[in-house]
C-alpha cells in the first residue's frame, strides 16, 4: 500500500504520543518508523527515547513528589508512635541518582519493546524536505526517508524569559530532575502547574522555594481551586512574590545569583539572591528544526492545528500530543490520540479521540485533581442561574493524630442546577488527589448527576468519600465547615 516510499508511516517523535502511534501501527500491519532526537539544554542536560514524560516529565516529577511526601510521613509517623530520628534529612544526590536509575531502565525497556515490536527506531532529528520526504539528521550522517503518512509527535520544551542573564545562569524543569547539585534556596518563576509543583516539592526536600507568580496562580483551572493550592503552599511557608516579573540574573562572585525583579502593580524594583533559578514560564512548541513549509504544513504560534482526526492542513500529515494547538498537554491525551489515529489510519476504525472532560492533577503538597468545568467555565457556558455549586470544607481522618492542617482540604461538584442536575465539574483538594478523581472522571463522562452522586453509598474512612457528602450550596450561604 505504501508504493515506492520507504515506510507506510514515520512518526517523528519517540515520545508519550509518538509511541503509542508507532506501536499500534505496527500492530495492525504498517511498516513504521519512529524518529527522536532530543537536543542538549543550554546547560548540557539530555536524555534517552520516550520524551518528555519520562525523562524530564510526569515520571521525575512523581518520584520527587513522593519523596517529599514521605519526608512529611516520617514526621507524621513520630505522632503515631514511631520512634523515628526527627533531624532525618534528604540527600539530594541519591535522590537524583535513584530517579535517574529508574528513568534509564524506562529507555531500555522502550528501545527493547521497540524492537519486539518491530518499529524502527531512528535516533535522527527529523526535519521535511518535501511532504514525503523527511532528512534524518543522525550521529553518522544525514539519512534521506519517505514515506506515505507522516505523524508529528514531536511535544514541546520549555521557555526561558527574554532578559539578561536567563539562559546562562537559570535552569528549568529539563535540568532540574538530574541536577548534579542540590537546588538550595530556588527562585521558581511561574505560576503554572510545572511551577507549583517544583516549589512543592523542593520545601517538602527541605530547601527554600520562592514562587514568582506575574498575574494569577494556575491560569486554565478554577480559580477558587487554584487559589486555595497557592494559600495551602503559603501556609506550608513557600513564600509567593505576586505580580512581580523577573528582570535580571546576574552572578555574584561568591557564584550564587542575584534576581533583580519588578513588582507590576506598584513599579517598584527590588532583587534576592538565590543558589538556583527555575523558569517555569510554561513550553513552546517544537516546529522550527521540522521545516513544515517544505511539506506545505501550517503553523499556529509554535503550535500546529489540526482537526476532529488529528489531519494538518496537508491531508497525509497528522499531529499528537503536546504539538497540537489548543488541547491538554498531558501523557494519556497523547497516548490515546496516536492510538486512536494509528487505528483509524490501519485498521478501519472510525473512533475519534474525545479531548472533553479529561480529568488532571497537580501534584503541590497538598494535592489537586479536577475534571469537568470549572466553577468560572461553567457559569460562562450556561449562565449564574443554571448552576448549583455544592462544596465542603472535610477532615481527613489521618491528619488528626499528627495535627496536620485541614485548612485546605476541599471538595466541590459544579452542577446544572434544574432538571437532571448534571454534574459538570468536579473539584478535589486532599490527599492522593489523582486516585481520588480517575473513577469520578468515568462517572463524569457516563452522565453522572446530583441525585446519583447523593445516591452513592461512600467507603469510610476516605477522603473521597467527601463527594457522596455534599449537601451544601454555595447559593444557600451556609457555612461549609465541618463542626468538627
Ligand atoms: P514528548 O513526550 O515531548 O515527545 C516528543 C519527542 O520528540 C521528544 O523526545 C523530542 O525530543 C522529540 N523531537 C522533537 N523534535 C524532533 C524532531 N524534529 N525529530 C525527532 N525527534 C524530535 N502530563 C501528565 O499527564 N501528567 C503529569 O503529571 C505531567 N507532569 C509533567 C511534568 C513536567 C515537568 C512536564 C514538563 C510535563 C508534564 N506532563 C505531565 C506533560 C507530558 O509530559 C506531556 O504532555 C507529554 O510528554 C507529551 O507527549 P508528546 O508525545 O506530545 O511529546
Ligand atoms: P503554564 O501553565 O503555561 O504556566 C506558565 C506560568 O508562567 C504562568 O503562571 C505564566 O503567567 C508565567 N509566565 C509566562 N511567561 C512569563 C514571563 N515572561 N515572566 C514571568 N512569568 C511568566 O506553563 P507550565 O510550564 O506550568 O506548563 C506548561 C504546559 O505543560 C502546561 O500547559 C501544561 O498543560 C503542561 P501568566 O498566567 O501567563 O501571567
Amino acid at each position: 500500500q505504501s508504493g515506492n516510499y520507504d515506510y507506510d508511516l514515520v512518526v517523528i517523535g519517540g515520545g508519550s504520543g509518538g509511541l503509542s502511534c508507532a506501536k499500534e501501527a505496527v500492530a495492525h500491519g504498517a511498516r513504521v518508523a519512529c524518529l527522536d532526537f532530543v537536543k542538549p539544554t543550554p546547560i548540557g542536560t539530555k536524555w534517552g527515547v520516550g520524551g518528555t514524560c519520562v525523562n524530564v516529565g510526569c515520571i521525575p516529577k512523581k518520584l520527587m513528589h513522593q519523596a517529599s511526601l514521605l519526608g512529611e510521613a516520617v514526621h507524621e509517623a513520630a505522632a503515631y508512635g514511631w520512634n523515628v530520628d526527627d533531624k532525618i534529612k534528604p540527600d539530594w544526590n541519591k535522590l537524583v541518582s535513584s530517579v535517574q536509575n529508574h528513568i534509564k531502565s524506562v529507555n531500555w525497556v522502550t528501545r527493547v519493546d521497540l524492537r519486539d515490536k518491530k518499529v524502527e527506531y531512528i535516533n535522527g532529528l527529523g526535519s521535511f524536505v518535501d511532504p514525503h520526504t523527511l532528512s534524518a539528521k543522525l550521529k553518522s550522517g544525514d539519512r534521506t526517508i519517505t514515506a506515505q503518512t507522516f505523524v508529528i509527535a514531536v511535544g514541546g520544551r520549555p521557555r526561558y524569559p527574554n532578559i539578561p542573564g536567563a539562559v546562562e545562569y537559570g535552569i528549568t524543569s529539563d535540568d532540574l530532575f538530574s541536577l548534579d547539585r542540590e537546588p538550595g534556596k530556588t527562585l521558581v518563576v511561574g505560576a503554572g502547574y510545572i511551577g507549583l509543583e517544583c516549589a512543592g516539592f523542593l520545601k517538602g526536600l527541605g530547601y527554600e522555594p520562592t514562587v514568582m507568580v506575574r498575574s494569577i496562580v494556575l491560569r486554565g483551572f478554577d480559580q477558587q481551586m487554584a487559589n486555595l493550592v497557592a494559600a495551602s503552599m503559603e501556609e506550608r511557608g513557600i513564600p509567593f512574590l505576586r505580580k512581580t516579573v523577573p528582570l535580571s540574573v546576574e552572578k555574584q562572585s561568591d557564584g550564587r545569583l542575584l534576581v533583580k525583579y519588578e513588582n507590576t502593580e506598584t513599579g517598584e524594583i527590588d532583587s534576592d539572591v538565590f543558589d538556583t533559578v527555575l523558569w517555569a514560564i510554561g513550553r513552546k512548541g517544537l516546529v522550527e528544526d521540522l521545516n513544515l513549509h517544505n511539506a506545505g504544513v501550517l503553523t499556529h504560534k509554535d503550535k500546529i492545528q489540526v482537526d476532529c482526526e488529528e489531519t494538518t492542513n496537508v491531508p497525509h500529515i497528522y499531529a499528537v500530543g503536546d504539538i497540537i494547538y489548543g488541547k491538554p498537554e498531558l501523557t494519556p491525551v497523547a497516548v490515546l490520540a496516536g492510538r486512536l489515529l494509528a487505528r483509524r489510519l490501519y485498521a478501519d476504525s472510525d473512533l475519534r479521540m474525545d479531548y472533553a472532560d479529561v480529568a488532571t492533577t497537580v501534584f503541590t503538597p497538598l494535592e489537586y485533581a479536577c475534571v469537568g468545568l470549572s466553577e468560572e467555565d461553567a457559569v460562562k457556558t450556561y449562565g449564574a442561574e443554571e448552576i448549583e455549586v455544592f462544596h465542603g470544607y472535610y477532615k481527613p481522618t489521618e491528619f488528626f493524630i499528627p495535627q496536620k492542617s485541614v485548612r485546605y482540604c476541599y471538595v466541590k461538584a459544579v452542577a446544572q442546577r434544574s432538571g437532571e442536575q448534571r454534574v459538570y465539574g468536579l473539584h478535589y483538594l486532599g490527599p492522593v488527589a489523582g486516585e481520588v478523581i480517575q473513577g469520578f472522571a468515568a462517572a463524569l463522562k457516563s452522565g453522572l448527576t446530583i441525585p446519583t452522586l447523593m445516591n452513592t453509598v461512600g467507603i469510610h474512612p476516605t477522603t473521597a468519600e467527601e463527594f457522596t457528602r455534599l449537601s451544601i450550596t454555595k447559593r444557600s450561604g451556609l457555612d461549609p465547615t465541618p463542626a468538627s
